[in-house]
């Protein structure tokens, strides 16, 4: 595993209104020879809007916009849209992220799932389409869709405090058969809760999964679990130790210190990449060899 030595990747720019604090998790998505990245952003008002980046080699980013791309227009998302995911399937680009806003004056953070042409996409045409509550009211977050359907349906994983869990859809619209697929182990570093990354990567072996997993300590590790291609409620294995753990200053020295948090992975050939927030604060990247990635039992 190597990160990147030019972390962070990505930093507050003080001029931008909209991200001049902190700019932390971020999906990414390999299209049209480049890895797309939106980054969660924040400045004075601390609502998260989303911005883009592009880089052609993953690292050194060749372009970053100076507007959001993405940002709260709905009343139960006014106080920030937050850590994007990115699923491409066929032409169209589903992002989910946590939508939040209030209730009876709480907070209430819960999932909200949107689309967009991969054509737009690539030209910059920020046209997306309606966005939609897939668990309208019910508080819930890290929620990516699997890139194809399973069995003919829509997969998608999501949190119910502290499990990861599942759901279907025919339509992308109405969610069913909610189920936990892992949860917290006791005494490990994801003792506390645990929620999906970035896009399951399908392998021969299965989905390869990467998360996030709190411990009691409230330290923001990343592991790994692979599941069944054909049924993703069975797990096959889990890593025992973390793949990456809050060790370098900007991990562990922010808004949220020791945080590791991921949204974003990209395979390139036998590497992935893992994009990750570092400290609510900063965007990284690391790049791992597949191999070093699939959890043995
Ligand atoms: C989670 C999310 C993430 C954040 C993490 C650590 O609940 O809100 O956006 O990175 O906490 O603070």
């Amino acid at each position: 595993m190597k990160r990147f030595h030019g972390n962070p990747i990505l930093k507050p720019i003080p001029e931008h209104p909209w991200e001049s604090r902190l700019v932390f998790n971020a999906a990414a998505i390999s299209m049209d020879k480049n890895i797309h990245i939106l980054y969660r952003a924040m400045g004075n008002d601390g609502v998260s809007r989303l911005g883009y980046a592009r880089t052609s080699d993953g690292f050194q980013i060749d372009e970053r916009l100076p507007l959001p791309i993405f940002e709260p227009t709905l009343e139960m998302e006014r106080n920030g849209c937050e850590d994007p995911r990115l699923t491409l399937i066929d032409d169209e680009l589903f992002m989910t992220y946590t939508a939040l806003g209030e209730r009876d004056h709480w907070q209430l953070y819960q999932i909200s799932l949107t689309s967009i042409e991969a054509d737009d996409f690539l030209d910059k045409n920020w046209s997306w389409n309606d966005r939609v509550l897939p668990f309208r009211g019910i508080r819930n977050k890290d929620a990516v869709v699997f890139p194809r359907k399973i069995d003919n349906k829509y997969v998608m994983l999501h949190r119910f405090d502290p499990d990861i869990c599942v759901a279907y859809s025919d339509e992308l619209k109405r969610w069913y058969d909610i189920r936990s697929v892992i949860g917290p182990r006791h005494k490990s570093w994801d003792s506390w809760k645990v929620g999906a990354a970035g896009t399951p990567i399908e392998l021969n072996e299965g989905w390869l999964c990467i998360y996030h997993g709190v411990s009691y300590e409230k330290v923001y590790s990343l592991g790994v679990v692979m599941l069944d291609k054909d049924d993703p409620e069975k797990v096959l294995s889990r890593s025992e130790k973390p793949i990456l753990k809050p060790t370098e200053d900007y991990e562990r020295y922010g808004k949220v210190p020791n945080v590791v948090f991921s949204c974003g992975n990209v395979k390139v050939d036998g590497e992935v990449l893992i994009y990750y927030g570092g400290a609510d604060s900063v965007l990284c990247v690391a790049a791992y060899e597949l191999n070093e990635l699939i959890p043995r039992k």
